[in-house]
C-alpha cells in the first residue's frame, strides 16, 4: 500500500512538470498586411506546446513555420490545422509564413 501511495505521488509530480502548453493563432489580413497573431508566444523548456492554427485572412492560403523545431503546416483560407512539438530548447525563434515572404513574422521564446 505505502508503495502503491509513493508511485502515484511520482506519476503526479512527473506528470505537472511534463505540461502541454495550448496557443491559438489567427491570421488576420488588414489594409494588405497579413500577420499571425499574437506574433509572440511563450514556453518552457520542456513544454509540450499545441498551437492551433486558423486563417481568417481572405487571401487564401498560408503557411505556418517555426524551423527551430521542424514545424510546417499550411492552413487553407477559413480553416484550422494544428501543429504539436516538443520545446526541447531555449531561446527564442522565428515563426512566419513560409509562403509570403511579405507576411509579417513572429516569435516563440521558450524559457530555460
Ligand atoms: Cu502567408
Amino acid at each position: 500500500m505505502k508503495k502503491a501511495m509513493m508511485l502515484i505521488s511520482l506519476l503526479l509530480s512527473v506528470s505537472a512538470f511534463a505540461e502541454t502548453r495550448k496557443v491559438t493563432l489567427v491570421n488576420y489580413e488588414t489594409d494588405g498586411v497579413k500577420q499571425w497573431l499574437p506574433g509572440t508566444i511563450m514556453a518552457k523548456k520542456g513544454d509540450d506546446i499545441e498551437i492551433t492554427l486558423i486563417n481568417n485572412a481572405p487571401s487564401g492560403i498560408h503557411g505556418f513555420i517555426i524551423p527551430a523545431f521542424g514545424v510546417k503546416k499550411e492552413v487553407l483560407k477559413g480553416k484550422t490545422e494544428v501543429v504539436k512539438f516538443k520545446a526541447d530548447k531555449e531561446g527564442l525563434f522565428e515563426m512566419k509564413c513560409h509562403l509570403h515572404p511579405a507576411h509579417v513574422g513572429g516569435q516563440i521564446f521558450i524559457m530555460p
